[in-house]
Parts: structure tokens; C-alpha cells; sequence
């Protein structure tokens, strides 16, 4: 093609040759979380064209090269000339930085955190795009490499003229990405996540690598359906879902919440169907709102005294799962990662519809209002207990300068950086990891048999227990509200348990306490888990271990599969001695950790996970582990 290069086209290529240098900046990261940013980064244009009621249809193909395909049905981004750049506005939508909100057409813009850099970037940071519009009857494609455009905006053909819509292919460039294959699991989790805020809206995610792998998303109920889903492991107390929805200073708010009999809160925020995991002000006009709500009808209705105090949020949301969903137009997000929503037209928007609308609802359902209530006062009442039980842990700490549990066998060093809790399973074991450890730098917390679900118990009863008593205090952060990271004791905290199906459920239970009580401990990449290995095998008075199947077997190849081999199968950490202990899976050295991660991209799904695997309801959990075996597997990793 030559084209003569005008003082806008020389921008356009600087632009996006910024991109290519520093990717990082405009889409996270170049890992496998930045190479599935650039499919929502192209959805979310065809979800803006949905909410602006033009389009109901979102298809998503995972190619055979792990190349992408989206195609909406939508009016087709405008072909004709911009006025400003003389160029097609479809061409300028791929080749200029920011492009996108300009051809708003007052829809809502998708501008917060990694998402809404336009698909501009998307191009630049792919091996190859092409786009297709329909439109008018004809079919426009044009194709860009690396960000360079091909061939001008052409017509390949003709289509009814009813169809319209956008259809972008791209492959990410392998140039800049360290992984390009598409996880089918990561796209189904975010893409069922935008489904379910955008209601009525059809999205089908198809994976051509895998004959016949394709999955729907349409809810007609949109965060009512979410907060369903988020509930299906779980008992409602009620049948309804209280659903808010109103638009006041240009936010559009829409609230779903329904109550469960566990203890435990699942609330997710969303601005512009983007997870704020830190909240902001839409999240605490929510909170305002039912507390005063609930506060107001409990004492108008006589179910609080004049002599009891007021419930507090915590007393209200025990058990709740919600979703506050806002849409706005020109997000502000503050703090340290940039998530959390600062708009304080939100905080009020938010606080006034769903006061107003709770109100209306809880004097038109007084059954539910009533159950709710009775949940809170109980809470309130258990909150109490519980506040007693700590202020006693509290004074006994203040008083005896030997609060570490008993059991602690605690390292000398005193520099937390430095040091790691192993958290054992069974006396014995915890025995051989005392002799074992290196006691400058490593501390051993033996547990006795199954610990707590404290997915099925009340915070009194849990706070009572034991073996999480030992934890907390030893770990040294304290827990929820006053939960201080800087007091940690170990920065490594290693799940040690069996290599058996008893020993993943004692991980799992931990895993869930920590997740509940301290999540902060596992979001900053505190956990670990410890691999004991699986076999032991002796040849001519050498030893080699084995941490799979696969191993050994690579191990048999090397050393020949003889006779004399002598293989031995471990059950579980009690079989070693202190030494093999040591060498196997204790020596930083040598040993294998597999650090504890969550995204907080899904975290509603881990939610999910969790429950449906520790909660109460055994027919979603046998449904989950069959439909899932490998990510139970993975939970783990
Ligand atoms: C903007 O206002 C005028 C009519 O067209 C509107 C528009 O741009 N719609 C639109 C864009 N629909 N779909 C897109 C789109 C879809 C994909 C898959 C990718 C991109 C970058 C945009």
C-alpha cells in the first residue's frame, strides 16, 4: 500500500508503537491474565452496544490457532469518514489510542481499572486483526498487522440488509505475549459474569480447539439470576430476591440481595460491569442503606426495644449475598490499585434507591422482613458472645507474655520476613517436623485431626475452637475487622498434610478458614502448600522421591525399570522419618511449595467453589465435582 503518511497518520503509528513498548501500562500485564484482557477489552464494545439497546447477541470463538473471533449483532461500528482524521471511523476506532468513547452515543462507556483502553490496543498487541462490518447491505473488512493497517477500509460483499453488526478476529502477538493459549474455564467465568449483569443479553462462547464445546449465557433475571446462582449451594431463608433498580444524578444503579442461613457475607461490587473487589462509594451507599432500612422497620415494628441497641450492618449482612451493580459515565477510581469507586454521586444515588425501594418492599412482604430481622437480632446477639470470648483471649494476652499456643513449637528468628509456620496434620507428623525443622526459621503448629467447617458454624462456636484459636494467635494478624497484615508473624504459612483424599480435605478446610477469616492472607501470597512426595525408590543404596506418577516413571526410564528396584508407595507424612521428612519436603532447598492464589477477577466464583464444596447441600456438590475434576484439582494449586 502506499499511502502518504499526514502529521495524524505518523501519530497514529507512534501511538500505537507505545503500546507495543510498553504493553504492560495499558493492559496489565503480558502474562496469560493480560492475554485474556484483550477478548474482554472487545467484548466489552459489543456489551456498550447492548446497553445501548441496539444489539442482544455477543458470539465468542476460541480458534484452532487460539486466535479470537467476537461478533455482535449490533449496528456495526459507523463506516463513513471522521471528520477530524479523514480516515473511516471504523479505521480510527482500531488505530487511534482512546478512540472508543467518542462514538458513545451517550451508551455507557466501559473506561475503569485494566478494562476500556480501546480496542486500538488490542490491535497493537496482536500478531493480526481483521475486522468486518455489516452494514447497510454490504460487508466493509479491513486488516491490521501489529497495528499497521493492511489494505484501506474495502466492501468484500454483499448481506441482507437486516444484518448488521461487528465481527473482530485477532491473534495475539506472540511477540509480546509469554503465554497464547486460551484458558475455555477463564473466558466462560468472566463472560458468564458479564451475562449475568447485563440481562438479556446472549453470549456464546465456543471452543473450536474441543469438538462440540460451546456454552450459553442468558439471563433474563440479570443480577437476580446472579445472586440465585451465587445462592445455589446454599440455603435462602426466603424465596424472593429483593431487587432495587433506578437511576438518580446519571448513575444507574440496580441492587439483587437475598439472605441464606450461613454466616457468612458474599457481597460483589461491579461499576460498569468491572468487579470492584475494594468497594468505593457505591458499595458504602449500599451498606448505609440497609443498615438504617432494616434498623428503621425493626424498631417502628417493635422487634427492637427501646433498651436494645441498634443492629449493625455486620448484624444485618450475616448470611447476605448481594450484587450492587452501577453503571456511570465518567468513573473516578482511587487508592492504591486504582479500584476502588470514588464518585460520590454514586454513594447517594445508591443510598436513596435502595432505601426507598427496601422500604416499600419490606412493608409489602412483612414474612421476609421478618425473618431477616430475627436473622440480624441472633447475630447481634452472637456478636456479643463472640466480643466477650475475644476481649477474654485479649486480656489473657495483655497479662501472660506466653499466649502462643502450647502446641507452637515457635522459631528463634524474630524477623517475620524470614520466617515460615508449618501447619501439620496429626500429632506424629508434627512430631518428626519438630526434630526436622531448622529452628532458627521455622515453626511447627501440629493440628489434631479435622479442623472446623467454618462454613457451617456461628463465629462464637468457631472462635471457641481449639485448633483455630492456636492458628490466629500463633499467625499473630487477628481476623475481619481487626485483621492487621503488618502484625504477621511467619510469611510463609505451609499447609503440610497427607498426599491423600483425607489429607486435600484438611487443606480445604484451612483454606476456607483462611479465605473467610484472613483472606488477605492468601490474596497477598502468604499461603503455601507443602508436596510431600508420593514414592520412594532405592537402587544400589540410593534414594530418589517422587512427587507424581509421571516422575517416577521419568526416574524408572533413567535408572532402568529392574527388579531389585525397591519402590515404595507413601500414605501419608507419618511414614517418614524426621530426616526424609526434612529432605523431602521441608529443606528450602529442595523442597516443592505451591503458593495459594485468587484472582480477584473471579472472586464471586471462588465464593462459589467454596460453598459448594464445604456447604450443606450434597446434590450441587456431587453435580460440581463430577461437571469439574480438574478445577477441584486445581483449587488446590
Ligand atoms: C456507535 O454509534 C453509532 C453506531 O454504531 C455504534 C458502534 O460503534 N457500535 C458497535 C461497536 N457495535 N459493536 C461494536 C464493536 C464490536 C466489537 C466486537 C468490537 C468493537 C471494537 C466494536
Amino acid at each position: 500500500m502506499s499511502t502518504e503518511y499526514g502529521g495524524d497518520q505518523i501519530q497514529i503509528l507512534e501511538g500505537l508503537e507505545a503500546v507495543r513498548k510498553r504493553p504492560g501500562m495499558y493492559i496489565g500485564s503480558t502474562s496469560s491474565k493480560g492475554l485474556h484482557h484483550l477478548v474482554y477489552e472487545i467484548v466489552d464494545n459489543a456489551v456498550d452496544e447492548a446497553l445501548a439497546g441496539f444489539c442482544d447477541t455477543i458470539r465468542v470463538t476460541i480458534h484452532e490457532d487460539n486466535s479470537i473471533t467476537v461478533l455482535d449483532n449490533g449496528r456495526g461500528i459507523p463506516v463513513g469518514i471522521n471528520h477530524k482524521t479523514g480516515l473511516p471511523a471504523v479505521e480510527v476506532v482500531f488505530t487511534v489510542l482512546h478512540a472508543g468513547g467518542k462514538f458513545g452515543g451517550g451508551a455507557y462507556k466501559v473506561s475503569g481499572g485494566l478494562h476500556g483502553v480501546g480496542a486500538s490496543v488490542v490491535n497493537a498487541l496482536s500478531e493480526w486483526l481483521e475486522v468486518k462490518v455489516y452494514s447497510e447491505g454490504k460487508i466493509h473488512m479491513q486488516r491490521y498487522e501489529r497495528g499497521k493497517v493492511i489494505y484501506p477500509l474495502k466492501v468484500i460483499g454483499e448481506c441482507p440488509k437486516e444484518q448488521t453488526g461487528t465481527e473482530v478476529t485477532f491473534k495475539p502477538d506472540g511477540e509480546i505475549f509469554e503465554e497464547l493459549i486460551y484458558d475455555f474455564d477463564v473466558l466462560k467465568t468472566r463472560l458468564r459474569e458479564m451475562a449475568f449483569l447485563t440481562k438479556g443479553i446472549k453470549i456464546i462462547l465456543t471452543d473450536e480447539r474441543e469438538e462440540g464445546k460451546e456454552r450459553t449465557f442468558h439471563y433474563e433475571g440479570g443480577i437476580k439470576e446472579f445472586v440465585q446462582y451465587l445462592n445455589k449451594s446454599k440455603t435462602p431463608l426466603y424465596e424472593n430476591i429483593i431487587y432495587c433498580e433506578g437511576k438518580k444524578d446519571n448513575v444507574y444503579v440496580e441492587v439483587a440481595l437475598q439472605h441464606n442461613d450461613s454466616y457468612t457475607e458474599s457481597t460483589y461490587s461491579f461499576v460498569n460491569n468491572i468487579n470492584t473487589p475494594e468497594g468505593g462509594t457505591h458499595l458504602a451507599g449500599f451498606k448505609n442503606a440497609i443498615t438504617k432500612t432494616f434498623n428503621d422497620y425493626a424498631r417502628n415494628g417493635k422487634i427492637l426495644k427501646d433498651s436494645d441497641p441498634n443492629l449493625t450492618g455486620d448484624d444485618i449482612r450475616e448470611g447476605l449475598t448481594a450484587i450492587i451493580s452501577v453503571k456511570l459515565e465518567e468513573p473516578q477510581f482511587e487508592g492504591q490499585t486504582k479500584q476502588k469507586l470514588g464518585n460520590s454521586e454514586a454513594r447517594g444515588a445508591v443510598d436513596s434507591i435502595v432505601s426507598e425501594q427496601l422500604t416499600y418492599f419490606l412493608e409489602q412482604n412483612p414474612a421476609v422482613a421478618k425473618t431477616i430481622c430475627e436473622k440480624s437480632v441472633l447475630a447481634q446477639r452472637a456478636r456479643e458472645a463472640a466480643r466477650k470470648a475475644r476481649d477474654l483471649t485479649r486480656r489473657k494476652t495483655a497479662l501472660d507474655s506466653t499466649a502462643l499456643p502450647g502446641k507452637l513449637a515457635d522459631c528463634s528468628d524474630k524477623n517475620p520476613e524470614n520466617c515460615e509456620i508449618y501447619i501439620v496434620e496429626g500429632d506424629s507428623a508434627g512430631g518428626s517436623a519438630k526434630t526436622a525443622r531448622s529452628r532458627a526459621t521455622q515453626a511447627i503448629l501440629p493440628l489434631r485431626g479435622k479442623i472446623l467447617n467454618v462454613e457451617k458454624a456461628r463465629l462464637d462456636r468457631i472462635l471457641g475452637n481449639a485448633e483455630i484459636k492456636a492458628m490466629i494467635t500463633a499467625f499473630g494478624t487477628g481476623i475481619h475487622e481487626d485483621f492487621d497484615i503488618s502484625k504477621l508473624r511467619y510469611h510463609k504459612i505451609i499447609i503440610m498434610t497427607d498426599a491423600d483424599v483425607d489429607g486435600a480435605h484438611i487443606s480445604t478446610l484451612l483454606l476456607t478458614f483462611f479465605y473467610r477469616f484472613m483472606p488477605e492472607l492468601i490474596k497477598q501470597g502468604y499461603v503455601y502448600l507443602a508436596q510431600p512426595p508420593l514414592y520412594k525408590l532405592e537402587k544400589n543404596k540410593k534414594v530418589w522421591y517422587a512427587y507424581s506418577d509421571e516422575q517416577l516413571n521419568d526416574i524408572l526410564t533413567e535408572v532402568g525399570r529392574d527388579q531389585n528396584n525397591k519402590i515404595q508407595r507413601y500414605k501419608g507424612l507419618g511414614e517418614m522419618d524426621a530426616e526424609q521428612l526434612w529432605e523431602t519436603t521441608m529443606d528450602p532447598e529442595k523442597r516443592i511449595l505451591r503458593r495459594v492464589m485468587i484472582d480477584a477477577e473471579t472472586e464471586s466464583e471462588i465464593d462459589v467453589t467454596f460453598t459448594t464444596l464445604m456447604g450443606d447441600n450434597v446434590e450441587p456438590r456431587r453435580e460440581f465435582i463430577e461437571a469439574n475434576a480438574k478445577y477441584v484439582k486445581n483449587l488446590d494449586i
